[in-house]
């Protein structure tokens, strides 16, 4: 049984929404939003949007939810009704969702989740386990510290996998988004409570498959759960039985953790074994930024040199990567990112996101310096 300690929102919640959860929500992170305001005739200015999309009302739509959730999944609707009767409204995850997510520099992003506590932690961590995340590493490749750095960031290995009934969260905010009242905004807010709308019908089909209780679930203030923070979704579709004994449980079973965080990686980001996450950039003094590179590895490394950038360690001329600029505390800094950083986008979709899991796992496999060392370091 594994020890957790305070239960806290998952860290995406706790850092100003900086991490996020397997199954990124759309439009992670969260932008900032304003209470519900009272709807307003269109002015002549709005005359060319569509119309905002109308929230259903809740007795109406709590129906077709029912009716449409146990036949989708096969479930008995009155199961269904009488769990979605002990949901509850929680102001917390609606202020929890509101709260502004300021896009921070990365100078100022990475010393929040790249902490010498994190390190050390994660470096006792990956001792502790070494043996399970090396059998895990051997079934999937992807490396014992990339996992733990995962669980570093997520919930700081276990401690803070969320306080909120994950029944409740789902519920809030599936049925009651918080609404901007901007009509610009009407639809990705509309798109976004169906989201989880959609990731609540998954929690009833979870609870079903596992054999879960749904109403003891608890996760973040977005329903993310267990040590690696997976949305229903993710858990139904990528979580893995990693000790044999016929469950996925994400909550306390560590080995079904790193199996499924692995399985994950695999199966979601196109995890390459022994493939390069991401280097620093040899810049030539007249390089030619891209544009908009996004984070997919679309660009062959030929065509990254010929405008100026290359990788600090030579690999082949026609490897896939991408350039990563990140604004550092002496300007701007050129990384190559390659297949594998972008499957660690694939758990949060933002490239400070996947280096900062980047950097700790180097930090965590690097050999800690001796005593005297640090002593001259501090010197
Ligand atoms: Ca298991």
């Amino acid at each position: 049984m594994i020890r957790r300690t305070a239960r806290r929102a998952c860290i995406g919640a706790l850092a100003l929404a900086l991490a996020a959860c397997a199954t990124p929500v759309p439009d992670a992170p969260p932008q900032a939003m304003t209470p519900p305001a009272p709807a307003r005739a269109p002015s002549a200015r709005d005359a060319h949007l569509p119309p905002p999309v109308e929230p259903k009302p809740l007795h109406v739509a709590r129906a077709e939810f029912v009716q449409e959730t146990a036949a989708t999944y096969g479930l008995d609707p009155a199961w269904v009704q009488s769990a979605l009767d002990g949901a509850q409204m929680r102001e917390g995850i609606i202020a929890a969702m509101s709260r502004p997510a300021e896009a921070k520099p990365w100078r100022e992003y990475h010393p929040l989740l790249v902490t010498p506590a994190r390190i050390d932690a994660g470096r006792a961590f990956l001792a502790q386990h070494r043996e399970a995340l090396a059998r895990v590493e051997a079934r999937t490749g992807v490396p014992p510290e990339i996992i733990v750095a995962i669980l570093g960031i997520e919930t700081s290995y276990g401690a803070n996998t969320g306080k909120y009934r994950v029944l409740d969260a789902l519920y809030t905010l599936g049925f009651a988004y918080p609404r901007s009242g901007d009509p610009a905004r009407a639809e990705r807010e509309a798109r976004r409570e169906a989201f989880f709308r959609k990731e609540l019908g998954e929690l009833f089909a979870l609870a079903k498959e596992t054999g879960f209780d749904i109403a003891t679930l608890t996760g973040s203030y977005a329903g993310a759960m267990g040590w690696g923070q997976f949305m229903p979704s993710s858990y139904r579709q990528f979580a893995v039985d990693g000790d044999g004994d016929g469950r996925r449980d994400l909550f306390n079973s560590l080995d079904d953790v790193f199996a499924s965080v692995a399985n994950y990686f695999v199966q979601k980001g196109g995890w390459v074994r022994g493939g390069p996450v991401a280097m620093p950039a040899v810049v030539d003094a007249r390089a030619v930024e891209l544009p908009e590179p996004g984070l997919e590895p679309v660009y062959p490394l030929s065509e990254l040199a010929l405008r100026g950038y290359r990788p600090l360690r030579e690999l082949p001329a026609d490897t896939l990567a991408t350039l990563i600029r990140l604004e550092g505390d002496a300007g701007p800094e050129y990384w190559i990112g390659f297949q594998n950083f972008y499957a660690i986008t694939r758990y949060n979709i933002s490239a400070h996101y996947a280096m900062a899991v980047y950097q700790l796992s180097q930090a965590i496999a690097a050999p800690a310096l001796p005593v005297a060392a640090q002593d001259a370091d501090a010197a």
